[in-house]
């Protein structure tokens, strides 16, 4: 108990002092951990984009993901794509909890932040912020990277 209120002291700091900690690679004191932020370039005539990350609660206890937003976007959602009928549709999450030790997977065919209405298209090679607010954690920013039309390549 005492460790995991020591690790929350430390997110805490690195939370205050390195918010792009959690758009990269996880490190051993980080309790809540955001890896590989990316999201495919945009075509000129495109307003909208789907951001796409690793979210992994290494925390004890059960952690919500309660809103996002962007400043690239006037409107950012969580989205959960699915399909129906043999027709990929996509519906609107309200939050997404994720359990402790777990790791909910952003990605393709599945759970995203939906951007909507882009002040500019999205640039291959350009990393632009993405706000998480959590409802333990508070606002968590991380930095996602836009891919070409390929994806993350690892
Ligand atoms: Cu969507």
């Amino acid at each position: 108990m005492k460790k995991t209120f020591l690790k929350s002291l430390i997110l805490a700091a690195s939370l205050l002092f390195s918010p792009a900690l959690f758009a990269h690679e996880t490190e051993d004191h980080a309790v809540l951990e955001v890896s590989d932020a990316w999201a495919r370039k945009t075509g000129s005539r495109t307003a909208s984009a789907a951001v796409y990350f690793n979210l992994k609660n290494g925390t004890d206890a059960a952690e919500t993901l309660l809103s996002v937003s962007a400043p690239r976007a006037k409107m950012a959602t969580i989205h959960r794509s699915f399909e129906q009928n043999g027709i990929m549709r996509m519906e609107m999450q309200d939050k997404l909890e994720v359990a402790p030790g777990s790791t909910a997977a952003f990605e393709p065919g599945g759970m995203h932040i939906m951007l909507m209405r882009l002040d500019q298209p999205l640039k291959q090679g350009e990393i632009f912020p993405v706000v998480l607010t959590f409802k333990s954690a508070g606002e968590v920013t991380i930095y996602v990277e836009v891919t070409g039309i390929a994806g993350l390549q690892k």
